[in-house]
């Protein structure tokens, strides 16, 4: 995708990169809608996020989603209900296209009872076993040790299931990610690695901290097989997330997914923004905006007219707006809950 290269130039790799999710076959006109509803309403919830995150209504650190819809949205489709997934601190999108009420993750971030974590873990922290969201995860990386943990258990309890582990190119740089790997590979885990490449780690490019920036190669020591996709184009995701899914289901072990995508805000919502121009993010959006791409393709092959996307639109922006209502509203968690959720109770489970 040439967006990726803004940021860096990738150095010359030992063999080219499967470009998986190429030349897919369209998919059925409903699923184009749906993908398109589900990216809106990640692009519009983190709009309001943002909003109040200015007016003081949500404390503490906040990493906005917006650029990147296409790789949940994509990568949902593809998976079963019962598989698992785990994430970093940049997790609203990921717990909403989950299926996490907009109102929960809403009342999450403005520190409320009716907050997915009952309103005690906010931003980076949330979760819904139910399910199978496993967070939300505030320290770079720490997601993929522990991602390959339900993944072993899943294995071990010989349930089918498969853990999808996202991690951003900054967290590519552990050295917890590599000893993952090498168990993951090891243990024939259920596990799909997708980094998903957003070009910078807070403010460093990725040129300037990787030596090889061709990321789907760093599982090839480990014998796991990588992926290098379009992630500003949903229907790409889907299709090679489908292909990576069929690998780890023939009992293979894990494979690794790069998904090239890119982040229009800042890191956090504290970010002089120095590290790259105004008219780079511009082009960016200008050119590879997933869900101006989306929306080019639906008109394209017809599946609906202006005013049938006006009208989701609309929708959505209405789901929003009662879930920052709902967040406003909702009562403060009760001192009493304090030194809950803290441990598992193992004398209830
Ligand atoms: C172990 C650890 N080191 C440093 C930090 C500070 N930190 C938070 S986010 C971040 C950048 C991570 O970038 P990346 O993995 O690319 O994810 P992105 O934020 O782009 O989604 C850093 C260094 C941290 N939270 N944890």
């Amino acid at each position: 995708m040439p967006m990726a290269r803004t940021a860096a130039k990738a150095k010359t790799s030992r063999k080219a990169a499967d470009k998986s999710g190429e030349n897919v076959p369209p998919v059925a006109d409903d699923l184009l809608l749906d993908f398109y509803r589900r990216m809106l309403l990640v692009r519009r919830f983190e709009e309001k996020v943002g909003q109040m995150y200015g007016m003081g209504l949500i404390g503490g650190f906040c990493h906005l989603y917006i650029g990147q819809e296409a790789v949940v949205v994509g990568i949902d489709t593809a998976i079963g209900p019962e598989d698992a997934v785990i994430t970093s601190y940049r997790c609203h999108g990921h717990a909403l296209i989950r299926g996490v009420e907009p109102k929960a993750v809403m009342a999450e971030l403005t520190g409320r009872a009716g907050g997915v974590s009952q309103g005690k873990g906010g931003s980076m922290h949330m979760f819904d076993l139910e399910r199978g969201f496993y967070g939300g995860h505030g320290i770079v990386g720490a997601q993929v040790p522990l991602g390959a943990g339900i993944a072993f258990a899943q294995k071990y309890r010989g349930d089918g299931n498969i853990t999808m582990i996202f991690f951003g190119e900054g967290a590519a740089n552990q050295g917890q990610v590599y000893e993952t790997f090498n168990m993951a590979s090891l243990w024939k885990l259920p596990v799909v690695f997708v980094v998903e490449n957003n070009q910078y780690a807070m403010g460093t490019a990725i040129a300037r901290a990787k030596a090889g920036t061709e990321l789907c190669h760093r599982g090839e020591a480990f014998g796991i097989p990588g992926m290098q996709v379009d992630g500003m184009d949903v229907e790409k995701v889907y299709a090679a997330t489908r292909k990576a899914l069929d690998h780890v289901r023939s009992g293979d072990g894990p494979i690794l997914v790069e998904m090239q995508t890119y982040r229009y805000r800042g890191h956090s919502m504290s970010d002089p923004a120095k590290y790259r121009s105004k008219d780079e993010v511009q082009k960016v959006r200008a050119e590879h905006d997933p869900i101006d791409h989306l929306r080019e393709t639906i008109a394209r092959r017809g599946v609906a007219d202006d005013d049938q996307l006006k009208q989701i639109d609309k929708e959505v922006k209405s789901a929003v707006a009662e879930a920052a209502e709902f967040a406003q509203t909702s009562p403060e968690p009760d001192l009493g809950e304090l030194m809950t959720d803290i441990y598992v109770d193992h004398a209830a489970a």
